[in-house]
């Protein structure tokens, strides 16, 4: 797919702090690569979801629209599967599993936990795998995955194959091809998410080996906090991870399994994929 155009939308709101200066609260980001006679449909679509979000309305939203010169790479989404868990500790519990049987270390885990229940965070945290340090040159803000797309034809089966499970919705499309280009870098072994909208309760542990796993309540209902966290080997170009999954366009073009829920266990034996 030549000719596309990086489109990224940003909304904050800016509030006082007690010492002058002011700080802006992240409301709401999206972006995605188009083509050019898809402007002004998504321009419209991502300021609706700048003024109606649940995290409050904005004083400023910056919309960006950018000629992309590198030919996108192509990859595959990953397979999807949804737990069957009931309760934010079970969350929990199964995230441990997954991201330890993953090799990743229990300390790595603990700082993404803590940083995503703090939340507040506009991108998401590097987190490395075994010391569990960051890499993330602003944290603040975080690594903000962009240039990121689908091309039509695979949409087309994806939303097909997810309306059988009764999750085809923009969110949870926009989320696997997100988790399919993050865990797509080499040095990704995984990526833990929980949303910042305080209705949203589900999230998702996404990895090469496991593929796209939804966790239903994996916080309780009305917290805004949610975040990010990539996890990355050990020793890994820092520089190489964030020009690729900030800068390398990158589409999917090809879609696996989606199934319905099952238990973690069949996940993990890898008896669906
Ligand atoms: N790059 C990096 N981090 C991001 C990005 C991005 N492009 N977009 C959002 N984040 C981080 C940021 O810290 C947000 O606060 C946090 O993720 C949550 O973002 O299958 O809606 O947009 O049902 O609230 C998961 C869908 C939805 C699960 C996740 O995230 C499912 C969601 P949100
Ligand atoms: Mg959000």
């Amino acid at each position: 797919m030549k000719n596309l155009l990086s489109i990224r939308m940003r909304a904050s709101q800016k509030v006082k702090t007690r010492n002058v200066r002011s700080t802006e609260i992240h409301i709401s980001g999206a972006e995605g690569l188009y083509k050019k006679s898809e402007i002004h449909k998504i321009v419209k679509n991502y300021i609706e979801r700048a003024l109606h979000h649940p995290k409050g309305m904005p004083d400023t939203v910056v919309v960006t629209i950018e000629d992309i010169r590198q030919n996108p790479l192509t990859i595959s989404a990953l397979p999807v599967a949804t737990i069957n868990n009931n309760s934010p500790t079970e969350a929990e519990n199964s995230i441990i599993r997954t991201l330890q049987s993953l090799g990743i270390s229990k300390k790595a885990i603990q700082k993404a936990f803590a940083l995503i229940k703090k939340g507040g965070m506009r991108g998401a945290a590097l987190i490395t795998a075994k010391n569990g340090n960051r890499l993330e040159p602003d944290r603040e803000r975080g690594i903000r995955v962009s240039r990121l797309g689908m091309n039509k034809p695979a949409l087309k089966v994806l939303s097909a194959k997810l309306s059988r499970h009764g999750i085809n919705t923009d969110t949870v499309k926009e989320a696997i091809i997100l988790a399919s280009k993050v865990t797509s870098c080499k040095d990704v072994i995984a990526e833990l998410c929980v949303s910042d909208d305080p209705d949203y309760t589900t999230g998702y542990v996404a990895s090469k080996i496991f593929g796209y796993v939804r966790i239903p309540d994996i916080k309780p209902k009305g917290s805004k906090n949610g975040g990010r966290a990539f996890f990355v080997r050990e020793g890994a170009d820092t520089e190489y991870i964030i020009d690729y999954l900030e800068r390398r366009p990158v589409i999917v073009g090809k879609v696996a399994l989606c199934k319905g829920i099952m238990s973690l266990d069949e996940i993990l034996n890898r008896s669906y994929q």
